[in-house]
């Protein structure tokens, strides 16, 4: 940290005040608040006597999300991180390692007890005893259920982590549960930050409503912060004009691929997860799965990713267009009969909306 005359007394090393300021507009402006809180929320990150204490437990899984909030520039994201909380503990970025790192998680979490952050990355084992994943010996079971009660909050950050995620999936031989799962019934705040990884201004903007009101940002049912999972990818999806007309891409490299044709026949699930990937995006590209050209596999959504067949059609949820209209243009160039064509491919579209409706229906009906 460095002082500034800047008006606020820390910003993050690296992170020049125009590009703070920008970063906490944008997480306001993510999370629903007028832009003007972007001020507020610098000022809170910044002047708080005392950085949050963190501490990063780790379960099942790959790394990932630490790796994708570390890997981010313009400002970097980890420096935005790293230098608004203090980072007691984390597996992964501990320069201390063995009884040493340990005897810093219990010395951390006795002096912080009621204030600092717990972040769980990963699923916890729970078959017997929770043995498929130890931390210095110990189930990572028994260390979340001793640590969680102490902390102020628990952010459960991937879909590991919020739902299952890659360890979870069938046949589950070790058990593999979600944190909230593990902690219902005691009361202890969680927020769900799901994503095979999740984006990183997701986490940022969740840390960044916690400092600054320091409560947890509104959450759906499913405990995700409303501001970033309240909308289905479908909503807000480039292509989507494409599946409203019925142009669709029947496979890999045909024509309709290669004209960015909606990605709903090759499996794309984005009428069925609730993420904002296509309209935050991920890296200084602006990239994200549909605009490379693969369907959205739903690695954010329960009962989706690493659920679902990778190219199995998705069961739309909500339909908000009136799909009984036909397109408004023709394809240019292409005269009437291209316009006939279209229309009969808006009826394929609406089709698909009906059979992907029965489908929601079916399940439901069976659950
Ligand atoms: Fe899971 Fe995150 Fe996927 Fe990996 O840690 S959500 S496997 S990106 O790393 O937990
Ligand atoms: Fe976009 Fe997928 Fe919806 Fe097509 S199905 S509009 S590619 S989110
Ligand atoms: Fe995951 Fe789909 Fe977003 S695969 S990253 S939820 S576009």
């Amino acid at each position: 940290m460095r002082c500034t005359d800047s008006g606020f007394d820390r910003i993050p090393n690296g992170v020049s005040r125009r590009d703070f300021l920008k970063v906490c507009t944008a997480s306001a402006v993510y999370m629903g608040l007028p832009a003007s809180f972007g001020a507020k929320i610098a000022e809170a990150a910044t002047t708080a006597k005392k950085r949050p204490p963190v501490i990063w437990l780790s379960g099942q899984e790959c790394t990932g999300c630490t790796e994708s909030l570390l890997r981010t520039s313009h400002p970097t994201l980890e420096h935005l991180i790293l230098d608004l909380i203090a980072l007691d503990y984390s597996e992964t970025l501990n320069t201390g390692a063995g009884h040493q790192a340990e005897e810093y998680r219990a010395k951390s979490i006795e002096e912080n007890k009621g204030k600092f952050i717990l972040v769980c990355e990963g699923s916890i084992p729970v078959k017997d005893g929770g043995v498929y994943c130890k931390i210095a010996g110990r189930p990572v079971l028994d260390i979340l259920k001793e640590t969680a009660p102490k902390a102020a909050a628990v952010i459960a950050i991937g879909s590991c982590a919020t739902w299952g995620g890659v360890p979870s999936a069938g046949p589950n031989p070790t058990g593999a549960t979600a944190v909230y799962k593990i902690l219902e019934g005691t009361g202890i705040p969680v927020i769900n930050i799901p994503g095979c990884p999740p984006n990183g201004y997701n986490f940022l903007s969740t840390v960044l409503y916690y400092v600054t009101f320091k409560k947890l940002p509104e959450l759906d049912d499913k405990l995700r912060p409303k501001f970033a999972y309240g909308r289905l990818i479908h909503e807000n999806c480039e292509r989507r004009p494409h599946f409203d007309a019925g142009r669709f891409a029947e496979q890999f490299g045909d024509e309709g691929h290669r004209m960015g044709y909606c990605l709903y026949k090759l499996g794309c699930k984005g009428p069925e997860t609730f993420n904002n990937c296509s309209t935050l995006r991920f890296n200084d590209m602006g990239t994200w799965p549909v605009n490379t050209g693969h369907p959205c596999f739903g690695c954010s959504e329960e009962g989706v990713g690493f659920t679902a067949p990778l190219h199995s059609p998705a069961r739309p949820l909500y339909i908000t267009p009136p799909t009984q209209f036909a397109p408004a243009t023709p394809e240019k160039g292409k005269g009437a009969s291209a316009f006939a064509a279209a229309v009969a491919g808006a009826a394929i579209g609406a089709g698909v909306v009906a059979v992907g409706m029965n489908l929601g229906k079916k399940d439901k009906e069976e659950s």
